[in-house]
């Protein structure tokens, strides 16, 4: 099943789908049900434990809704599945955490790390050799260069660009199309091209 019923659900149920998972409904906070592709709302948070599926994808945009639900479910004893599109290119020397969502496009070369319920989005690209941490959201054509480390809980914005070796810590925001050519302090922002600390 699903946790989440909105934009990013309606992303990961396509990929879901190509796994040929069987995916019997969601939870959702209020309601929400990706209307229009057949799923089935199985109630709020409070119904985690009654549901009947033998795995969920927390397909939840963000990072630290993400992470609390994936807790909650997997405090109910199941597992977290990933939702890997057909589309995806994974290095067969890549290593995956539970419950991650490679979408359309996504690349993941040689030698990376991809933390539990991560989300490389639609077009983004992870090169060799790098640490991507748990609960990241890689956002939609993000180009990640070899050798680089992103921290947990982490926000990589639509079409950054980080160069080789450069460490983002955990938290940190990276703004939407910013060129980071220096590290990136842990719960920091940074915009621009060079991307500079905004707070
Ligand atoms: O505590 C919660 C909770 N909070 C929000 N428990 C449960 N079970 N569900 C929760 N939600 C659900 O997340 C809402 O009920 C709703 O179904 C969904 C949020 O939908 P929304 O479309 O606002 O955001 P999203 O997370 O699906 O997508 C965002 O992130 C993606 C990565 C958007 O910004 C997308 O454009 C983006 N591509």
């Amino acid at each position: 099943m699903v946790i989440g019923g909105g934009g990013h659900a309606r992303v990961c149920l396509d990929a879901l789908r190509d796994q040929g998972d069987d995916v019997v409904g969601c939870v959702s906070a209020d309601g929400s049900t990706i209307d229009g592709l057949g799923l089935v709302w199985l109630g709020s948070d409070d119904e985690l434990g009654d549901v009947d599926a033998d795995a969920a994808h927390v397909a939840i945009g963000d990072n630290e809704a993400r992470a609390r639900l994936a807790a909650r479910w997997m405090a109910t004893g199941r597992s977290m599945r990933s939702a890997v599109s057909r589309a995806a290119v994974v290095s067969p020397s890549a290593q995956l955490g539970d419950g991650v969502a490679l979408l359309a496009g996504s690349v993941i070369n040689a030698a990376t790390t991809v933390g539990s319920g991560t989300i490389v989005n639609t077009n983004a690209s992870v090169d060799h050799d790098c640490r991507v941490g748990d609960y990241v959201h890689i956002a939609p054509g993000v180009a990640i260069g070899g050798g680089v480390t992103i921290g947990d809980g982490a926000l990589v914005g639509l079409g950054a660009r980080i160069l080789p070796g450069i460490s983002v810590g955990a938290r940190a925001i990276v703004g939407a199309g910013a060129v980071v050519l220096a590290d990136v302090a842990a719960g920091t922002v940074v915009v621009g091209n060079p991307a500079r600390r905004l707070r």
